[in-house]
């Protein structure tokens, strides 16, 4: 760690003051800003890299998603962190600060892949991951030698400084306990991020099984949500996790691949742990779309046996649904809504595909002139950014609107919550998808009178065990507190259900 008498800003002033930004995805004003959906996670990346500062320094963690940026104070260090959809957002507030004094740094996803970029907003900028080039910044900050660019090599999560989750605000979260105990992933999917951010070193790598444990023993509450894009990429590391997590008595939500599901007893493991709802890559339905994906892993796989086997356990599914590979045709949105409601999936997530900078499918793009804007706000996966093989951009765009209407259409989510064997399965099901899509308007206002925290409670009892078998008790989770909120929500009246 550096100490803060050590370290002199531009060789004039003394660094006391440090503020970490994470500017906002989509502007409040947008016709997609959906508060909720921005008022899920903490901004764990910042929250990881303030680790590094020495604590007696004022530090402050603003996340503009759920708060008004003050942007009239001149800190003398500034750490914005850079996405693809936030880029000009942030070059915007990087070069406010730095004409007013401050030194500022950019990292992050949209840096890695574009840094030329990024550079003239920045004094410094970072590639890949931070856990190991910040504090390298911070020691030669305070030696006058700091660099203008670090590329991580070096990749492990050993020794890793407790998180500072002391500086997130947590009421302002509907999830202030996410976690990520691993980076990157095993498998190389042609549009996906990954391979580009974590180039120069390895591209998978966990936490010491006891140290994540330890950071989720120091979780207060129940809920956790797993942020690692892949939470069963190494089968060893995922079966020690969930053994040491039985009988700690969480409920959790993750993410994993169609393969790790059907391999082995992994899953099992994690439903003995808490786990009750996973975010599963299906992606497309077509095994040419995948061949073309590079998604191997899924396959020949069965995605029926997939859902059968989560839904003998209780765990809902969120299926990631992508639109657009070259040879889907405007036939494809019907075929997934209809096989996505007709086996049960809980919740869809629908994308249309969108080569990001740095993606193997990016350099292909561009190299077939295919790449129609490039205007980064619209890297959202919500327009079409390029021409796609079988359809017109516009079929595509109507066809995924179409798709979300749909299967968010009430009649939709009765016949997928019917799918399910168990009763409490099916009114699990209907609950979190409505509650997810059809509440919205009391999803605002709960945010807008600062009472999110009071409806974790909720969620907390809407991912109770399906299995009584498994032991956790959620009744207790829903507190006389929540039901001020849930009057708002008007589902008062059937809240027994949620938790029978
Ligand atoms: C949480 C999350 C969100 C949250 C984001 C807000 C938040 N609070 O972070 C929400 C739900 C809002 C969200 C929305 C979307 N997301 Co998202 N999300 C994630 C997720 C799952 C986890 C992020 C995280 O916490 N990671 C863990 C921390 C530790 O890592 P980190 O944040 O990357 O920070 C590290 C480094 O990047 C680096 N770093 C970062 N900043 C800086 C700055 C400096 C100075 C330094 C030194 C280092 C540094 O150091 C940190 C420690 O190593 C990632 C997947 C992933 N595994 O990262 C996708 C991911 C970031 N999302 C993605 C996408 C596509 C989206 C959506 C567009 C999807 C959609 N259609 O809804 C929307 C965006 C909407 C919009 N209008 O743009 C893509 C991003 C692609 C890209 N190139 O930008 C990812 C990578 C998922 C994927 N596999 O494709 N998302
Ligand atoms: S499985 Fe998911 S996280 Fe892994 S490379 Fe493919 S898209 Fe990326």
């Amino acid at each position: 760690m550096v100490l803060k008498e050590d370290v002199v800003i531009n060789n004039r002033r003394p660094l006391k003051q440090v503020k970490l930004i994470l500017p906002a995805l989509t502007e409040a004003t947008s016709p997609y800003w959906r508060p909720i959906k921005y008022s899920l996670f903490p901004p764990l990346g910042l929250a990881t890299l303030a680790a590094y500062l020495d604590p007696d320094l004022e530090i402050s963690l603003q996340d503009e998603h759920v708060e008004k940026l003050e942007l009239n104070d001149q800190p003398d260090l500034v750490v914005i962190q850079v996405y693809i959809t936030n880029a000009y957002r942030a070059y915007q507030i990087a070069d406010h600060y730095r004409a007013r004094g401050s030194y500022v740094l950019l990292g992050g996803l949209h840096v890695t892949s574009l840094p030329e970029e990024a550079a003239p907003h920045a004094d410094t900028i970072f590639i890949g991951p931070g856990e190991h080039t910040f504090p390298q910044f911070l020691k030669d900050l305070a030696a006058g030698t700091p660099r203008r660019r670090y590329e991580s090599s070096v990749r492990t999560l050993a020794g890793l400084p407790p998180i500072r989750r002391d500086l997130i605000q947590r009421q302002r979260y509907l999830v202030p306990n996410s976690i990520v105990v691993s980076r990157g992933c095993p498998h190389h999917c042609t549009f996906c991020y990954k391979d580009g951010f974590f180039a120069g070193g390895r591209s998978f790598y966990t936490q010491v099984v006891d140290d994540a444990l330890a950071e989720i023993a120091r979780l207060p509450g129940r809920h956790l949500y797993f942020l690692d894009d892949h939470l069963f990429g190494n089968v060893r590391f995922a079966r020690d996790l969930f053994r040491g997590m039985k009988g700690m008595g969480r409920v959790f939500q993750g993410a994993a691949t169609v393969d790790s599901i059907l391999r082995d007893d992994v899953i099992e493991e994690a439903a003995a742990a808490g786990l009750r709802s996973l975010f599963v890559g299906f992606e497309t339905l077509s095994s040419s779309g995948l061949e073309g994906a590079g998604k191997r892993q899924n396959l020949g796989r069965s995605y029926r046996e997939v859902v059968r086997r989560l839904d003998s356990l209780g765990i809902m599914i969120n299926g990631s649904f992508v639109f657009g590979l070259d040879g889907d045709d405007p036939d494809v949105f019907r075929r997934t809504v209809d096989w996505a409601v007709e086996v049960g999936i809980t919740t869809a997530t629908f994308h249309i595909l969108t080569p990001y900078p740095g993606t193997a499918l990016f350099t292909d793009m561009a190299a077939q002139n295919r790449i129609v804007t490039r205007n980064w706000d619209r890297y959202d996966t919500r327009n079409v950014v390029y021409r796609p093989s079988c359809m017109s951009p516009e079929e595509l765009k109507r066809g995924y609107d179409w798709a979300y209407e749909d299967f968010y259409r009430w009649t939709n989510i009765f016949q997928a919550a019917a799918a399910h064997n168990s009763v409490k399965h099916r009114l699990k099901h209907f609950f979190y998808s409505a509650g997810w899509k059809k509440f919205e308007r009391a999803w605002d206002l709960v945010i807008r009178v600062k009472q999110l925290s009071q409806l974790r409670p909720i969620l907390e009892a809407v991912l109770a065990p399906v299995n009584p078998t498994i032991a956790v008790h959620a009744p207790e989770a829903l507190t006389h507190r929540s039901l001020p909120v849930l009057n708002d929500l008007n589902v008062t009246k059937t809240l027994p259900a949620m938790t029978d």
